[in-house]
């Protein structure tokens, strides 16, 4: 066999024809490789949902890479010797075709990039890394944008990329005359609204036998694997995010933060798993989205909300990421190290809300963004759980988690271990947020109006304990003053009873 002339590495997030390391290759001389790796599968244990996607649409992906005229070496899971690693398979293939250079896309995740960093003074062969440009700012520009940067507000990043993309714009002004409409999307939702389900694929050929392989190997790991529903193609994945557009964009604004019983998705996409492997493409999504407000369809609300996520929080997340790692993963301002209880696996719990997210999870790979942020997210703050342990916990269990995007949310957004870099205060809340926002405390064994005593909803002792305990941090935080000044008006018992209460809650986590 003649050697391959470049040899291209596609990672399993970089599910897309028009990646950056297949353009620069040829498939009448070059190779691409791909490998399921017992490693990635395992440095975090993924829920076994998260592993059936990924698996099966890296499967699926390099049947349409051969159909395209590449040249697949596919390794499936076990199937080879050096088989658990990026470098072991690179090692393995670079032995078997002799290639002239390696071409491979960045890596996501500062870990993995670290890793292939590596490999040109280790197999003495040329490595081009090309700059991944499925994303919208290139960590250069997001850098250069920081720098002499006192605050690093998401609000004004967005600003620049709604600028930058055209995306509602009206000339030199934002549709509508404003920026975000986010204070119009805090409905809380009703039980009985329509609530249109996101669109489901059943398992074809392949799919089973990625199933079968992950119950085998990886039956332990957390999460149902049945039934198993995910888009694994370009194609389903881009049919799924229409019928999102059709049914559930219109009231996705308006219900964005609420939460009900029983309703996982509400009028949420769902397609953050296939936006993040590569499987859909960010810029298209958002100008699809626009046609819609365009075409009179949808609400500016609801559009230009779900715009905001993709161009802005999901860039500048990834600027962060780049900009601070690797420091930014030991973030720990408030120094918490309790163990991540065990409920956030069993579900085994009297809190209601906690039990309704962990159960979702674990059933679907998915919750939304105020079930993360204001349940697990703020359990965890207040209770004072080790952030890295919670870091883990939600790399593992989200199906679209990985670390450039999930890390940066985790510490910096929900537990404000960053000290606040990210967000202008903690997302700390007390039971009467969830109570809000969901249905869940109809259905609690505890009560949301009572602060203490053993009967009241742990949210709210252990809301008050966080403000007390983390006083003189908070001080000169504008936007914690007024809470700081509710807890110096209770009287010397009720603060004492607050503490008491928090105290025992936690000594029986
Ligand atoms: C998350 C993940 C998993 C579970 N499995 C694989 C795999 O078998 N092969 C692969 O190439 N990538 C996998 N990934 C993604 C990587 O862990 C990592 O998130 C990306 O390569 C980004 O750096
Ligand atoms: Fe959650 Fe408290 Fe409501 Fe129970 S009462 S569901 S613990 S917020």
């Amino acid at each position: 066999m003649a050697p391959a002339r470049n040899l291209i590495f596609v990672l399993g997030d970089q599910l897309t024809p028009g990646l950056s390391s297949l353009a620069a290759g040829d498939p009448a001389h070059d190779r691409v490789l791909m490998a399921e790796l017992g490693d990635e599968a395992q440095y975090v244990r993924h829920h076994k949902k998260k592993l059936v996607f990924l698996f099966s649409a890296m499967r699926h992906f390099a049947e349409e890479l051969r159909e395209a005229g590449w040249r697949v070496d596919y390794i499936r899971l076990g199937a080879a010797e050096n088989g658990t690693s990026f470098t072991g398979q690179l090692g393995r293939a670079i032995a078997e075709h002799r290639p002239q250079r390696i071409l491979v896309t960045a890596a996501g995740e500062w870990r993995v990039a670290q890793e292939i960093a590596g490999w040109q003074a280790r197999f003495s062969l040329p490595v081009d890394i090309l700059p991944d440009t499925r994303f919208l700012c290139p960590p250069e520009e997001f850098r250069a944008w920081a720098a002499g940067r006192k605050q690093l507000r998401m609000e004004y990043f967005y600003r620049d990329m709604r600028r930058r993309t055209g995306l509602l714009m009206d000339g030199a002004q934002p549709a509508g005359g404003k920026w975000n409409f986010d204070s119009e999307n805090r409905k809380a939702a009703a039980a009985g609204l329509f609530m249109p389900r996101p669109m489901a694929c059943p398992p074809d050929a392949m799919t089973d036998e990625v199933l079968a392989l992950v119950a085998a190997r990886f039956g332990n790991h957390f999460g149902d694997i049945a039934p198993f529903w995910f888009a694994v193609t370009r194609a389903d994945a881009e049919r799924a995010f229409a019928a999102f557009i059709d049914q559930a964009l219109p009231h996705f604004g308006d219900y964005q933060d609420a939460m009900l019983t029983g309703q996982p998705f509400l009028y949420h996409a769902v397609i953050a798993q296939y936006l993040n492997c590569g499987l859909l493409d960010p810029l298209q999504l958002c100008r699809q989205a626009e046609a819609a407000y365009r075409a009179g369809k949808v609400p500016l609300n609801a559009a230009e909300g779900f715009i905001r996520q993709i161009i802005g929080w999901r860039e500048y997340v990834r600027g962060i990421y780049w900009l601070k790692m690797p420091g930014y993963a030991r973030s720990n301002v408030f120094g918490h190290t309790r163990a991540l209880p065990d409920f956030y696996w069993t579900a085994e719990t009297d809190m209601a809300c906690l039990r309704a997210v962990v159960t979702q999870t674990r059933e679907q790979a998915y919750a939304h963004h105020i079930q993360r942020l204001m349940v697990t997210g703020n359990f965890a703050m207040l209770a004072g759980i080790d952030p890295h342990a919670v870091h883990e916990w939600y790399l593992s269990v989200y199906a679209d988690a990985f670390e450039w995007v999930e890390l940066p949310n985790t510490l910096g957004m929900s537990q404000f271990a960053d000290g606040g870099l990210l967000a202008s205060k903690p997302y700390a809340a007390s039971g009467a947020y969830i109570n809000r926002m969901s249905d869940y405390c109809d259905g609690c064994r505890y009560d949301v109006k009572q602060r203490t005593g053993a009967q009241a909803c742990p949210f709210n002792a252990l809301y008050w304990d966080f403000i007390a305990r983390n006083r003189a941090r908070l001080g000169d935080n504008p936007r914690m003053a007024p809470m700081l000044r509710t807890y110096g008006r209770f009287s010397a018992e009720e603060q004492q009873r607050i503490g008491a209460s928090a105290a025992a809650f936690l000594a029986k986590l």
